[in-house]
């Protein structure tokens, strides 16, 4: 394993913008508009109003070997399609049996868990929440205020993102606005 040398990041609060990102990735609706429940409300806001951002990860770049430990900002924007608010893909990890943890930096975020054993489970995160994502939960985050959510993450490098689970299957559930309040209802659609 090569020696890294020991580096410090300034991290943005607000944006999440770090001082020398090694990679920053932007995911835009189109990007996930079938991850959305109303995909007919995705289509048509991808039709009118053009391809809005839904996140941005910003993140420092180390080798994908045992030990390391990849850190990254998610800046989620506020809004909805249709209902529900505007959220990560979400995975599972590729080795089901490494954790994550989460910081709150801004905002207001709902962190939707699941396991493949039937388990759900949604936290709700501030500016300092400390979250913890456990071995075997599958994680989403979900900006529901009115501002961007912002979160810090940090995970082991050999987790690997597993998205093809929760593309296929979705969450068993999904985070909506309903009676002018952020709720969790069951997702028709899952599996
Ligand atoms: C968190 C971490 C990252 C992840 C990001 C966006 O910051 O879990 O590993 O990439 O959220 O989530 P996703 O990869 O599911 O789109
Ligand atoms: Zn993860």
């Amino acid at each position: 394993m090569p020696l890294i040398a020991p580096f410090v990041t300034e991290v943005h609060f607000s944006s999440g913008v770090l001082s020398a990102p090694g990679y920053v990735i932007q995911r835009n609706l189109s990007d996930m508009a079938n991850m959305y429940a109303d995909s007919d409300e995705a289509a048509r806001i991808l039709a009118e109003d053009g391809d809005r951002l839904i996140y941005e990860v910003q993140g420092v770049d180390l080798p994908a070997e045992e030990g390391q430990l990849p850190h990254c900002t998610t800046r989620i924007t506020p809004g909805r399609i249709g209902a529900e608010f505007h959220m990560t893909k979400g995975h599972y990890h590729a080795r089901r049996e490494q954790g994550e943890v989460y910081f709150g930096l801004t905002g207001r975020g709902w962190l939707v868990m699941q396991t493949e054993t039937g388990e759900s489970s949604v936290q709700d995160m501030v500016a300092g929440s400390a979250a913890y994502v456990p071995p075997y939960w599958a994680h989403r985050t979900v900006n529901v205020g009115d501002e961007d959510f912002v979160f810090f993450s940090v995970w082991e490098a050999r987790a690997g993102h597993d998205y093809g689970t929760i593309e296929r299957d979705g969450f068993r559930v999904l985070v909506v606005m309903r009676d002018g309040q952020p709720a969790v209802v069951d997702n028709p659609k899952y599996g």
